[in-house]
């Protein structure tokens, strides 16, 4: 709250344990990015603070988590997308997470269900994982899954993000085939769907 990025790198440093930082970041940083939010909405907290501490989280998940090589992979049959949502730090940490487990992951970045759907039909996706903070967001799954009917496509959908985590039943609702609520979800939940391939 201070917005001291120096002080805070240097305190997640210490804390955390080198071989395991995805720990770090699902223990220690999603939680205080949470509570950030609900200072937020009780009004203790500015969208400033909000703005900058996920600022200064999002560089210290970049340091601690493995970097994708390059831009990732050409191809592969599973995906990961945000639909209509500036909220990105949790797809850049599923992301991270699957990739640094040897899983070949497209990024399709934020989209409309539109656009998601062009993405999933030039790559022939058949695991697309979708993350959303927003409610609205959360209800365009249902928009973008009756677009992929219209088209006969079959794929399986896999959702995450804090709507779902406040709504229990916001997945089925939506018609998801299956929810996560961290990283280590969305890794467990893909080699179950994937039968451990990895692209
Ligand atoms: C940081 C933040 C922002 C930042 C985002 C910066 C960025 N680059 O992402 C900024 C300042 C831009 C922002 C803006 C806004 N925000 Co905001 N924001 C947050 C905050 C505090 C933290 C979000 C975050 O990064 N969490 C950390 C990440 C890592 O967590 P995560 O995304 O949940 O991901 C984890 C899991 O869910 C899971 N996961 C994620 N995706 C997936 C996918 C799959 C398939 C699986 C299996 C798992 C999985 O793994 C991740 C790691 O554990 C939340 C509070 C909260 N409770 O979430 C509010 C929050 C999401 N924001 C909110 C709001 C209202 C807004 C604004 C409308 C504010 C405004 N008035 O302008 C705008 C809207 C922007 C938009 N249209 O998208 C509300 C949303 C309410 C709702 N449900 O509709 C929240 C909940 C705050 C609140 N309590 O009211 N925000």
């Amino acid at each position: 709250m201070a917005v001291d990025g120096v002080a805070a790198k240097r305190i997640a440093a210490e804390a955390v344990d080198p071989d395991h930082p995805l720990e770090f970041v699902e223990e220690i940083m999603v939680p205080v990015l949470e509570e950030i939010g609900a200072g937020w909405e009780r009004g203790i907290y500015s969208l400033a603070h909000v703005y900058m501490g996920s600022r200064i989280c999002e560089e210290i998940s970049d340091s601690m988590l493995p970097p994708s090589p390059g831009e990732g992979p050409t191809t592969s049959r599973i995906a990961i997308a945000v639909l209509n949502d500036y909220h990105l730090l949790g797809k850049k940490i599923v992301r991270s997470a699957l990739r640094a487990a040897g899983f070949n992951l497209l990024d399709f970045g934020r989209c409309s269900p539109e656009v998601l759907l062009e993405r999933v039909l030039e790559n022939g996706t058949e695991i697309l994982l979708i993350s959303v903070l927003m409610l609205p967001s959360a209800l365009d799954v249902a928009e973008f899954l009756a677009l992929a009917e219209q088209e006969g496509i079959r794929l399986t959908v896999v959702v995450g993000g804090a709507p779902f985590r406040l709504d229990p039943e916001l997945w089925r609702r939506v018609g998801a085939d299956a929810v996560g609520h961290s990283a280590f979800d969305a890794l467990k939940l893909v080699r179950d769907l994937s039968g451990e391939a990895k692209s």
